[in-house]
């Protein structure tokens, strides 16, 4: 079962995609490799086989994927940057994730000249993020692979929080075994003096506390005042990092502030409280301090691949604690009597944030039942 939304990504590439026809197609014929049905390249096709083949184990280089971009792949061999594409073998693997490749693939690659490549073998991975795909929700979309943690990037007040968001990248890191990491940044933004502001500092308190209940990492940043950023440094140090989230919460600004390069950074657009989609691909970033960081295109909103609505409560551990005190074993933490969650969160010993969350997500996942 997936839990899919609706993503600005996707709408944002399916614009670039008409704008790039043309480019496409070129590259397209390039890759000589893919399934096409004319005699001529059927012909073609078996003279790829033929190439392949000759591709001696023994040739393979080993590399790391740096990013995705529409003239290929760029692949990391320790010392150059090889733009490969994929062997013809690797395309026929049946699979249900969308993408075959993902930024931070260990790969062997064939080399056939000298910035370009030809990829033969993914490594098995060992950690991936994923989420279900807005377009086929049936499809695997990997955002990142054989990473530690993940930074689960998000703002105060522009755009503002979304706990719901929040805890939807929790599960997928901690489903996919690697470490969550909230990063809250533009908390300058909590002092301005508005009615947002004060709501949004409640907010904010309220899900630090939430967090800290369950140990989860929370770090609260001013990126552009340099604020918090020790804190973060010290995080990725010697770990492989990926920073994702929602568009303008200041991801590539973490990202360059930390690194001191001078990646592109977007505006927010006051009106909509949303960022501008800067970031257009994935990106592979070696720390000097060691270590990776991944600054990925901002999403909309984020399905949990794969997650199954009995599984849900168990990433809430805080009310799956509480619902042991339950009067009814099946108790769905709703309108039962003697529910020690609800009471709980009468109470206020129970986050209302979190248990907000963790019902928008059951019910998700229930409604999708009811559709198939
Ligand atoms: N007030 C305030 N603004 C910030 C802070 N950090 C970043 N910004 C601003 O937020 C805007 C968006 O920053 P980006 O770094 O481009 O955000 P992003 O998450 O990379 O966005 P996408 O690439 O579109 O996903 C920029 O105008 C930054 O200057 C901060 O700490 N405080
Ligand atoms: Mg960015
Ligand atoms: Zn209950």
């Amino acid at each position: 079962m997936t839990e899919g939304l609706e993503e600005e990504e996707d709408y944002y590439h399916h614009q670039k995609r008409k704008e790039s026809r043309k480019e496409r197609k070129l590259a397209t014929a390039r890759d000589r490799s893919k399934y096409k049905k004319s005699d001529l390249e059927k012909y073609q096709r078996n003279l790829n086989r033929a190439r392949d083949a000759k591709l001696a184990k023994q040739d393979w280089l080993e590399g790391r994927i740096l990013s995705i971009l529409p003239q290929g792949v760029i692949v990391d061999d320790g010392q150059n940057k090889i733009t490969c594409t994929l062997k013809g073998e690797l395309k026929k693997e049946r699979t249900r994730a969308k993408n075959l490749v993902a930024v931070g693939d260990f790969v062997l690659f064939e080399k056939i000249a000298e910035q370009e490549g030809i990829i033969a073998q993914v490594k098995p991975r060992q950690t991936v993020l994923s989420r279900a795909d807005n377009l086929s929700r049936l499809k695997e979309q990997l955002i990142a692979v054989n990473i530690d943690q993940v930074l689960i990037t998000t703002s105060v007040v522009n755009p503002p929080l979304k706990p719901a968001l929040i805890d939807r990248y929790i599960i997928a890191t901690q489903k996919g075994k690697m470490k969550p990491v909230v990063v809250i940044n533009k908390i300058d933004l909590l002092e301005e003096d508005s009615e947002a502001a004060r709501k949004e500092k409640e907010l904010y308190f309220e899900l630090i506390k939430a967090y800290e209940a369950v140990d989860i990492t929370v770090i609260s940043l001013a990126a552009l005042k340099g604020q918090g950023l020790l804190e973060l440094k010290e995080i990725m140090r010697n770990q492989a990092s990926v920073f994702s989230g929602q568009s303008g919460v200041g991801k590539t600004s973490l990202i360059n502030q930390v690194t001191g390069l001078d990646l592109r950074v977007g505006e927010t657009v006051e009106r909509t409280k949303k960022g501008s989609h800067t970031t257009t691909s994935t990106r592979l970033i070696p720390l000097e301090s060691g270590g990776w960081c991944i600054d990925t295109p901002g999403i909309k909103s984020f399905g949990v691949w794969d997650l199954k609505i009995n599984e849900i409560e168990r990433y809430f551990t805080e009310i799956h604690q509480c619902g042991l005190k339950c009067k009814f074993p099946n108790c769905t933490h709703t309108h039962e009597s003697d529910c020690a969650v609800l009471q709980a969160v009468t109470a206020g010993e129970l986050s209302a944030v979190r248990y907000d969350s963790y019902q928008s997500l059951v019910t998700s996942l229930s409604e999708q039942h009811v559709r198939r």
